[in-house]
């Protein structure tokens, strides 16, 4: 780790050097080109635009409220918004110059794109909820061509181990926005907590959402501190209108039929028969809890995902599958018996057997299973894509084996590893993963050119045990989501030292906004 004073050195270095012009814009992620001209635009607070209503919609609302600028009709539009079909999809064509700003894109998501780069352009406090009084308003000179690499540029919030009340979440989707990352997954339920209100089953949030104790408020167990909170469905309806207005998808997951803790706590009759009823779990790990799959829980799984779909018009939904223990079923003469039932070889194949029923469900819906990667150890589950988090390499398998992957391997994509080794950090999960180390993650690596899957993107984890406030998980996840995002649109990320002097903006911005991040450069450089 660099001495404090080298690091600074290292910021002024990046950002007085003339070749490093383009990196002290802060642009985040890199787009593909970026030529940068000498001259500045001053812009007016009254924007006069020109383009599609659609177009002029999705470039307001990514600009924010923090510019001040407010666009209108009139003469001689300063802002043309312009229809190309030649632009891919989700990228765009923005140029500044004397005469005004053009912007060129072909749908919804290139606008978005677009418009988050353009107040990158502005200084930092742009970023932030108002304009600064008297302030002037100004662009550089510049023309950016820019398409993502990615179309799953994602980050998943555990809001099981730990409740995330509505406005963080709210938080969370504009600077997901503002890096461009589009997928949210929503971890709803783990051992620790049940956070989908669901009808017909209300002991889910009146038991299973709520624990004794925090357990690492205080980094010691049993502290009898209450913890809990879950959304109603409504609630979670206007967070979906709210990302997809920003372009992001809320991907949400049910973790079954392991990490049930808390479901069993309320409806103890769907687990092992024989085993003795339990409270929601109060410490973390992984448990033997599984779910006895006879036909009355299928059917409640099915009524939980019924009101899920209802919810999610996502085309994908996230049915867990991950550390699925099967002690429960290997003791078990009723789980024996169920598997004789369905015809499987082997009591363990009850998993394989609940993710194939679920992927078949969900297809039947239009909809398609996403699932953790060990659904795909000794089985095939043709059609679910596989989030590899074991690794890199379950991904890799799953692209040879023709299926969809998103890649989220613990060890360069898990936010809740510590982010340093200075003795200050808060107490997290015992690895490292820094923000550099995210970024020397290359989603494709040995992917074989002919694998005939698809590989959707890349995915940063923030799994909660050891983040008990908003400000804590905005602490684990800024700066390392957007190195996420940089791996996940830009086609050659940047090196580096590049990167750095481009996270030194990125923190003002930050600053702006009122996040917790965790500091790159200035007054905490480690
Ligand atoms: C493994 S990753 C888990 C989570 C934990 C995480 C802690 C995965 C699918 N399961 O339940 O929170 O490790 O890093």
């Amino acid at each position: 780790v660099a001495a404090p004073w080298e690091w600074i050195d290292r910021v002024h270095d990046a950002l007085h050097a003339g070749a490093d012009r383009v990196n002290a814009l802060g642009l985040i992620p890199t787009p593909e080109t970026v030529e940068l001209g000498e001259g500045r635009l001053t812009l007016p607070r009254r924007v006069t635009v020109s383009g599609a209503p659609s177009a002029v919609d999705a470039v307001e609302s990514a600009l924010g409220t923090g510019t001040g600028i407010r666009l209108g009709e009139g003469d001689g539009a300063l802002l043309t918004l312009v229809d190309d079909a030649d632009i891919a999809a989700g990228g765009y064509r923005l140029k500044v110059d004397g005469s005004g700003i053009r912007v060129s894109a072909t749908d919804r998501d290139g606008f978005l794109a677009a418009a988050h780069t353009l107040r990158q352009l502005f200084p930092e406090w742009a970023s932030g909820p108002w304009p600064l009084p008297g302030a002037e308003l100004s662009l550089p000179h510049v023309t950016i061509s820019d398409a993502p690499r990615f179309a799953w540029r994602g980050l998943m919030l555990d809001v099981a181990r730990h409740f995330e009340p509505l406005p963080a979440l709210y938080r969370f989707l504009d600077q997901m926005a503002a890096l461009k990352l589009n997928v949210l997954h929503l971890h709803l339920t783990d051992d620790q907590g049940w956070r989908f209100d669901v009808k017909g089953y209300p002991g889910l949030v009146r038991v299973g959402s709520w624990r004794t104790d925090t357990h690492v408020w205080t980094q010691k167990e049993n502290d009898g501190t209450p913890h809990g909170g879950f959304y109603t469905q409504d609630q979670l309806r206007a967070l979906v209108d709210y990302a997809q207005h920003r372009g992001i998808t809320i991907v949400p997951e049910v973790d079954l039929p392991g990490h049930v803790r808390a479901l069993l706590a309320a409806y103890p009759h769907f687990g092992d028969p024989a085993a003795e009823r339990k409270p929601v779990a109060t410490t973390f790990g992984v448990f033997d809890e599984v779910l006895h799959l006879d036909t009355d829980t299928v059917a409640m799984v099915e009524e939980i995902f019924t009101q899920l779909l209802d919810v999610f018009p996502s085309k994908r939904i996230h049915i867990g599958g991950d550390e699925c223990p099967k002690t429960q079923w290997q003791a078990s003469a009723a789980a024996a018996e169920l598997a004789t039932e369905l015809g499987l070889a082997r009591v363990e194949d009850l998993q394989n057997w609940f993710t194939d029923h679920m992927r078949d469900w969900l297809t039947e819906r239009g909809r398609q299973a996403v699932a953790w990667d060990e659904v795909i150890d000794d089985h095939e589950s043709p059609g679910t894509v596989i989030m590899s988090w074991r690794g890199h390499g379950p991904g890799v398998e799953a692209l040879r084996r023709g299926q969809e992957a998103v890649m989220a391997p613990w060890h360069y994509t898990y936010l809740d590893q510590y982010q340093s080794e200075d003795q200050r950090e808060p107490f997290a999960i015992g690895a490292f993963t820094s923000w550099q180390k995210v970024l020397g993650y290359d989603p494709a690596l040995d992917v074989p050119a002919d694998a005939p899957g698809t590989l959707l993107g890349v995915q940063g984890q923030l799994w909660s045990e050891y983040m008990p406030t908003a400000q804590a998980k905005e602490y684990m996840a800024f700066p390392r989501a957007a190195a996420i995002a940089e791996i996940g649109w830009a086609k050659q990320p940047a090196a580096e030292d590049d990167f750095f002097a481009r996270l030194v903006v990125q923190g003002g911005r930050w600053d702006a906004a009122g996040i917790n991040h965790r500091s790159v450069g200035g007054a905490k450089p480690w």
